[in-house]
C-alpha cells in the first residue's frame, strides 16, 4: 500500500463549546495563509448567518493549511447533537481527529458520541485537553476522565495509545506540558504530522465518495469529497453512480482544493486528497463519482436516524400572504425537499393533506434552524409543536429515549426531580461535588420536548443539561402537559393599551399594542390550567365627560416575545405556530370558540 505524506485529513470534534472553531481559528491564523492586513476576525470558519448570530457551528466544513510543505485538511464539525448528522457526514474524510475536551467540563454527552464515531471510522486520534487558560481548570481530572472514556469505547488497544496535547485555542498556544508556557500552535501541528496516518493511496481509476455540495451562479453545482483511488482532473470523462445504483455520464468542468478560505483551482488532484469538482448535475451527497473505466460505488453514507417530527403547512391565517415572498404548496414543498440534498439528517414526507408536509429531524434545534433559514429567505408558513417519532417493531409501539445530564446546583434538586418525573425521566447516576450536582436520567425524547425553558427557568439559569440518543424503549404512555392555559383572541383587529390592560390581570401578554390579531391567536399565556377567549381590541366605552386622565397614563406591563425556538416549544398539540418573514404568532389550529367548543364534545364522545 502506499501513502502520500504531503497531506494529512483530520477532522475536529468535541462537545458543544469545547472550542473548535476557535482553534481552528489559530491553526490557519498561524500558517500564514491571511495577508498582513487582512482582518478576518474570530470563529472564521462559522460564515453562516445564524451560525453567526447563534455563536455556534452548524454545517461541517472544509480548509485547508500548510505546514512545513505538508498539506493539512481540516474539518470543523458541529458539536451540538442535532447536528450530529453533520459528523457523520464528514467524518470519513478524514485519517485522524483532534478530540478537543474542556479543561473544566471535562468529557461531555456528546464528546462520547463523536469519539465513538471517530473510533467506529477508525481515525486516530489526538487529544487536546482544551481553555486552559480557563480559571478553574482541571486538567489532571478530565484527562482520567476522558482515558475513562477511551476505555469505554475503544474497540483494540491500539485504540488507548493516544497523545496528549494541551491547548488554549483562543490564545492560540498548544504545549505537550500543562507545566510550561506555550508560545504558538506549533506542537499541534507537529503532533498531526507525526501521528496522524497520512492518507493510503490506491492506485487505479478514479473513484470518490461525495461528501458535501455547493451551488456557485457561475458553475453550478460543486461536489466536494475526497479521492480515494486514482487522480481527476478537468474534462475527464466520469460516471456519477447514485442511491439506487444508477450510472451517468458527465464530464468533470473543473477541479478545486482547499486553501483556507478559499477554493484553489488545480489541474488535476490525486487520491488521498480533498477536493471539490464540477460539472455534475444533479449529484447528491453519497454518490460516487468515478472513472468509466472501473465504475464502483463506494459505500453510502451512514446516517442515524431522526427522533423528532413536526409539520409544515401552508399558512392558513386570516393573516396569510401579506408578509411572506413564498407562501404556496408548490413552493413550500420545492424548498423543503430541496434542503434533502444537502441536510442528510432531515426527512419530508407528503401527507394526506396536500398543504402539510410531515418534516423530520435529530431534534428540536435540527428543525428550528431550518425554519429560521426558511422565513429569513421569505418563506411563510405554519408549523405544528414538535413531536417524538414512535415507531412499531414486532408490534410493539416504541419510542425514542435520550440520556439527559444536568450539572447545577444541589438546592435545585427538588425542583428539577418534581419536573422530571412529569415527563417520565429515571435518575441513573447522581454525583454532589459540593454545592455542584451531576445528575443522570434516562427520559423519552417526548419528555425533552419543551424541557430546555423549563429547565433554564427552574434553575435561574445556573445549570447545563446535554441530551443524547441513546435508542428506542417501549412506549410509555402519554406525558400530560404542564403547560398552563392560554389567552386567545376573540375578535380580529388591533390590540390596544385598553384591552391589553385588562387581559393582563390574567396572565402574561404576548403582544404589544397596535399588533394585528385574528380570532383564534394566542396573545398570551393564562395563570390557570384552561384556556380564555379574551378581547384585546376592545376601547373603553366613550363618555361625555372625560372622567380623569387615569386611561391616558395606563401602564402596561412589557409583553413576553417568545423567540421561534421558544415558540415551538411553547405550543401545543392543538396550535400552531404561524411564521413570515416579519412575524411568529402562536394560534388555535381551530380558530373560532365554536370550532374548538365542537372538537371537544367530539373528543369526548369518540373516548366514550
Ligand atoms: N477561556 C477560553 N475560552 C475559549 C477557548 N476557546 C474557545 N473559547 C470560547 O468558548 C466558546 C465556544 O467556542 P467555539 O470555538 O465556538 O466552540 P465550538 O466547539 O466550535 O462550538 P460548536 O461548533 O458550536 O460546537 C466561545 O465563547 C469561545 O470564545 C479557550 O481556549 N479558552
Ligand atoms: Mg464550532
Amino acid at each position: 500500500m502506499n501513502y502520500r505524506n504531503d497531506i494529512r485529513n483530520i477532522a475536529i470534534i468535541a462537545h458543544v463549546d469545547h472550542g473548535k472553531t476557535t482553534l481552528v481559528d489559530a491553526l490557519l491564523k498561524q500558517s500564514n495563509i491571511f495577508r498582513d492586513n487582512q482582518q478576518v476576525g474570530e470563529l472564521i470558519m462559522d460564515q453562516n448567518t445564524l451560525e453567526r448570530e447563534k455563536g455556534i457551528t452548524i454545517m461541517a466544513k472544509n480548509t485547508a493549511v500548510i505546514y512545513r510543505g505538508v498539506k493539512i485538511n481540516i474539518i470543523d464539525t458541529p458539536g451540538h447533537a442535532d447536528f450530529s448528522g453533520e459528523v457523520e457526514r464528514v467524518i470519513n474524510m478524514a485519517d485522524g481527529c483532534l478530540l478537543l475536551v474542556d479543561s473544566m467540563e471535562g468529557p461531555m454527552p456528546q464528546t462520547k458520541f463523536v469519539l465513538a464515531q471517530a473510533l467506529k471510522h477508525g481515525l486516530k486520534p489526538i487529544v487536546v485537553i482544551n481553555k486552559i487558560d480557563r480559571e478553574n481548570a482541571r486538567i489532571a481530572e478530565v484527562l482520567n476522565l476522558t482515558q475513562d472514556l477511551f476505555l469505554e469505547l475503544a474497540t483494540s488497544t491500539d485504540q488507548l495509545d493516544f497523545p496528549v496535547l494541551y491547548a488554549s485555542g483562543k490564545e492560540g498556544t498548544v504545549v505537550t506540558d500543562p507545566g510550561r508556557k506555550g508560545k504558538d500552535v506549533s506542537p499541534l501541528f507537529e503532533s498531526i504530522l507525526e501521528k496522524v496516518p497520512p492518507p493510503q493511496i490506491e492506485s487505479g481509476p478514479f473513484q470518490m465518495l461525495v461528501s458535501n455540495l455547493d451551488y456557485d451562479s457561475h458553475k453550478g453545482q460543486i461536489a466536494i469529497g475526497r479521492i480515494w483511488r486514482g487522480k481527476v482532473a478537468a474534462r475527464d470523462s466520469v460516471v456519477c453512480i447514485s442511491a439506487d445504483g444508477n450510472q451517468r455520464n458527465y464530464e468533470i468542468s473543473e477541479v478545486f482544493t482547499h486553501l483556507g478560505l478559499e477554493r484553489v483551482k488545480v489541474a488535476g488532484a490525486e487520491a488521498g486528497d480533498i477536493v471539490a469538482v464540477t460539472g455534475i448535475e444533479g449529484v447528491t451527497i453519497g454518490d460516487t463519482i468515478t472513472s468509466p473505466d472501473r465504475p464502483e460505488a463506494l459505500p453510502r453514507i451512514d446516517i442515524g436516524e431522526p427522533t423528532v417530527e413536526m409539520t409544515f403547512g401552508v399558512n392558513t391565517s386570516p393573516l396569510a400572504g401579506r408578509e411572506g415572498r413564498f407562501t404556496t404548496t408548490r413552493q413550500l414543498r420545492e424548498r423543503l425537499y430541496k434542503e434533502l440534498e444537502t441536510n442528510l439528517s432531515l426527512r419530508v414526507q407528503d401527507t394526506d393533506s396536500p398543504d402539510t408536509f410531515l418534516v423530520k429531524g435529530r431534534g428540536e434545534l435540527h428543525l428550528a434552524i431550518l425554519i429560521e433559514t426558511m422565513r429569513r429567505e421569505g418563506y411563510e408558513f405554519e408549523v405544528s409543536k414538535p413531536e417524538a417519532i414512535t415507531k412499531v417493531v414486532d408490534g410493539k409501539l416504541m419510542e425514542p429515549v435520550e440520556a439527559l445530564s444536568i450539572d447545577t446546583k444541589a438546592e435545585y434538586i427538588g425542583v428539577l426531580t418534581e419536573m422530571l418525573s412529569k415527563r417520565q425521566a429515571q435518575l441513573v447516576d447522581m454525583r454532589n461535588d459540593g454545592d455542584n450536582v451531576h445528575l443522570e436520567y434516562h427520559i423519552p425524547t417526548k419528555g425533552l420536548i419543551g424541557l430546555r425553558s423549563a429547565f433554564l427557568t427552574a434553575t435561574r439559569g445556573e445549570g447545563i443539561m446535554n441530551t443524547i440518543f441513546l435508542g428506542y424503549e417501549p412506549w410509555r404512555g402519554e406525558v400530560a402537559s404542564t403547560r398552563s392555559g392560554v389567552l386567545i383572541a376573540s375578535e380580529p383587529g388591533e390590540a390596544i393599551t385598553y384591552g391589553l390592560n385588562n387581559v393582563q390581570g390574567l396572565g402574561l401578554t404576548f403582544i404589544e399594542p397596535g399588533t394585528l390579531v385574528y380570532e383564534g391567536m394566542i396573545v398570551g399565556m393564562n395563570t390557570r390550567p384552561q384556556d380564555i377567549a379574551v378581547n384585546v381590541c376592545k376601547e373603553k366605552k366613550k363618555t361625555n365627560v372625560r372622567s380623569s386622565t387615569s386611561d391616558i397614563a395606563i401602564r402596561l406591563t412589557p409583553p413576553v416575545r417568545l423567540s421561534l425556538e421558544q415558540a415551538i416549544d411553547f405550543i401545543n398539540k392543538d396550535e400552531l405556530v404561524e411564521v413570515t418573514p416579519e412575524n411568529i404568532r402562536l394560534r388555535k389550529k381551530l380558530l373560532t370558540q365554536a370550532q374548538r367548543l365542537r372538537g371537544i364534545s367530539l373528543a369526548r364522545r369518540s373516548m366514550k
